[in-house]
């Protein structure tokens, strides 16, 4: 890569630009211009004629729409005019997308008698795998969900989970580890400046 070539600054016709880290773009994941989707051309809504596509990065640094323009630029040329559209509004210039797990079932406030219930859903790291993903009920011990490594979305095999015994609501938790051993921290944070955290739960009521 040229000195000064790390950022690639794309430009839409809408006056949206994102700036996506060129070693990123270039590292053998499938970084495209998409041009159709589904065998069909692009929906206008989805960036028609053609747009970008990061696999692995959020989607104001990486996946501008109705795209005009691609320039080679530098993370280190900061203007505050030129600079992307969201890094202007304070957002961080390198996002990418942050290891996430959520319990698809049960349903919020799904009602289940007291006992095992079973617990399933989903848990993504691009690039990194999911090694592991936990489960627990009421703040007590986590139950491992899914063990081994794997670049897809791993759909969590359903954990069984003793519910307190006694009837009302009780809340299960999930959180992964991914790939390189880093857990989901328990820490709540916003989606602003570079993507939510926390582990997702879900309210369950035992009758
Ligand atoms: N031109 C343009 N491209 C854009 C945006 C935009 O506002 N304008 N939003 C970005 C953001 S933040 C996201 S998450 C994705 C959403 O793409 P989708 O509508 O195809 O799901 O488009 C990205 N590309
Ligand atoms: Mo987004």
């Amino acid at each position: 890569m040229e000195p000064g070539a790390d950022q690639l600054v794309s430009r839409s016709a809408d006056g949206f630009t994102v700036g996506t880290p060129t070693a990123v773009v270039l590292d053998g994941r499938d970084a495209v211009l998409a041009v159709a989707m589904n065998g069909e051309p692009l929906p206008l809504t989805h960036g028609f004629p053609v747009r970008m596509l990061v696999p692995g990065l959020y989607g104001y640094v990486s996946a501008t729409k109705w795209l005009v323009d691609l320039e080679l630029t530098s993370f280190g040329d900061f203007d505050p005019y030129l600079d992307p559209y969201w890094v202007r509004r304070g957002w961080a210039r390198q996002t990418p997308v942050k290891t996430m797990s959520r319990i698809d079932t049960p349903r919020l406030l799904a009602r289940r008698p007291a006992g095992r219930v079973a617990v399933a859903g989903v848990a993504w790291a691009q690039h990194r795998g999911i090694r592991r993903v936990e489960v627990r009920a009421d703040g007590g011990p986590l139950a491992a969900g899914a063990a081994g490594r794997r670049a897809q979305p791993r759909h969590l095999a359903p954990v069984g989970l003793a519910l307190g015994g006694h009837p009302g609501r009780h809340t299960l938790e999930v959180r992964a580890t991914d790939g390189t051993g880093a857990t989901q921290p328990e820490d709540r944070a916003p989606p602003f400046p570079d993507g939510a955290t926390g582990w997702h739960s879900v309210v369950v009521s035992v009758t």
